[in-house]
């Protein structure tokens, strides 16, 4: 096996692989980083390596997994250094990435997670925790009140476990004078302002001054991120291993394409991440609107679709001609005609690209890992727009279809073929025992309904009920053939 990628093993990457080009043993530590993903280390981290590569050794990152020991304890083994290999077609480039400075495993290192958000030179706190990672009741931007986390934590602040509660300790620990942004970058609708709610409600009920301090002193901006970044599998550690010349336990392979909008609110200094491409605005809102759901929507109906059909990859499911059919008139005709253009912007050609970068088939990104945490994505990607659409009187039929393909997944976890398909979402099984415990379409899709902690309180139109329940029953009879109204795929 090659040697493992580390600080002094860089020697023998091959000579194609992109290194850092400073001193890393100079790079400050500036950020905060809580979720070490695969997409924030092909993402934000990127952004923070360019600034450093021009000379800006303030904004070395700490990276913190809250849950996860595996990737901290690869990273603490290779000084922190990872590579990322962009995938498209026959071109591969592949780079390793300094701007890590420390990889924190939370759960056995809490001290020094705090310590790290209390330091003084720390000016950013950023996070990819995924939807589920903010203890929130989807529905709505309020505290799940009922998440065990949460509930742990308001009974040993000091000592947290939740996302809330990190946060909300390494604030408290803080010099009150010290200025802090707390930057979120997970894929949910004004991310910035959700957080900050979440926050002070968490805080307000063992620290009002706490609370009152981080309403009036941090700033939250929001953000859009984009970035396909598929989990890493044995294969896309084999590739990039290939690229690199070394074997690298964190590699990432992911798409080229990549963008961030920011809101440009910021409290104390930041990093200029407009010099490495991203966007500072003052109106996030109608980019992340567009991008949940023209890309994230698109997404969930090729996961739970796909599923159902037993395509394994996105761009398998875009090879199958009546879902890509039916992906580009949803994204096309349904979803976006519900989405406020940013002023300038040529959606068109963004909806083009976007069909594009799906079909990508070096990435194999998996239908099964897109189809997680539908109880948090769904309310975000689909129920918005079907909401505001059904208030204006109009119907979006193939939203309609995507959301009763995802209602037959959660309840039978099968596929046409009648495959186990295995769920992973922690809000599922409540919702699925409603499913299974109705008879006809219509009351499976009246007992969806009613589960408000994911479709709210607000009731829905009869007539979409209606339609729903019909979707439902051509399903069950026929499978996706008959949603997607096509012949049997090959
Ligand atoms: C995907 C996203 O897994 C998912 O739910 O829709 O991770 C998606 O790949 C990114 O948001 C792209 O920017």
């Amino acid at each position: 096996m090659a040697p493992l990628l580390c600080e002094r093993s860089l020697t023998k990457a091959a000579s194609t692989v992109r290194q850092p080009g400073y001193d890393r043993q100079r790079v400050r530590r500036g950020i905060v980083h809580l979720g070490l993903g695969a997409f924030h280390r092909a993402h934000q981290a990127l952004y923070t390596e360019a600034l450093i590569e021009r000379g800006d050794t303030r904004w070395g990152i700490v990276g913190v997994s809250l849950r996860e020991r595996r990737v901290p304890q690869a990273l603490a083994a290779q000084d922190y250094l990872y590579s990322v290999t962009e995938r498209s077609g026959e071109t591969a480039a592949c780079r390793v990435v300094g701007a890590l400075r420390g990889a924190l495993y939370a759960p056995e290192a809490m001290d020094r997670v705090l310590g790290a958000i209390a330091d003084p030179g720390v000016a950013v706190v950023s996070l990819t925790v995924t939807e589920k990672g903010y203890s929130i009741a989807p529905a709505g931007a309020e505290l799940d009140a009922g998440d065990p986390g949460i509930r742990h934590d308001l009974m040993t602040p000091d000592a947290p476990r939740t996302t809330l509660g990190v946060l909300a300790a390494g604030i408290r620990s803080r010099l009150a004078g010290a200025p802090l942004t707390v930057v979120c970058c997970d894929n949910m609708q004004a991310n910035g302002d959700t957080l900050r709610e979440l926050l002070i409600q968490y805080a307000e009920q063992f620290d009002p001054a706490l609370a009152r301090r981080i309403g009036e002193t941090i700033a939250f901006p929001n953000t859009m991120v984009d970035r396909i970044v598929p989990a890493a599998t044995p294969a896309s550690l084999d590739a990039a291993a290939t690229q690199l010349g070394l074997h690298d336990e964190a590699a990432i392979v992911c798409e080229p394409f990549t963008q961030w909008v920011i809101e440009d609110r910021f409290s104390g200094p930041r990093p200029a991440w407009e010099d490495a491409g991203a966007l500072l605005t003052r109106n996030v809102h109608p980019y992340e609107a567009m991008k949940l759901r023209l890309l994230n929507g698109s997404h969930s109906a090729i996961a739970y679709v796909g599923q159902l059909r037993g395509r394994e990859t996105v761009s398998d499911a875009m090879g199958d001609p009546a879902m890509a059919a039916f992906v580009r008139a949803l994204m096309t005709e349904d979803l976006l005609a519900t989405v406020t253009v940013p002023p300038g912007f040529d959606v068109h050609s963004y909806c083009q690209d976007l069909l594009v970068r799906f079909a990508n088939p070096t990435l194999a990104h998996r239908t099964g890992q897109i189809a997680t945490d539908g109880t948090q994505k769904v309310p975000v990607r689909w129920l918005p727009a079907l909401r505001e659409s059904l208030a204006r009187g109009i119907e979006r039929p193939h939203l309609e279809r995507a959301l009763a393909a995802w209602l037959h997944y959660l309840a039978t976890e099968r596929s046409d073929t009648g495959a186990s398909l295995a769920v992973s979402d922690p809000g599922a099984p409540a919702l699925a025992a409603k499913l299974r415990g109705a008879s006809t379409a219509l009351d499976t899709v009246q007992a969806a309904l009613s589960h408000t902690s994911v479709f709210g309180a607000t009731p829905w139109p009869q007539a979409f009920a209606d339609r729903l329940a019909g979707h439902l029953q051509s399903l069950r009879l026929h499978g996706t053939n008959a949603l997607l109204a096509c012949p049997a795929p090959a």
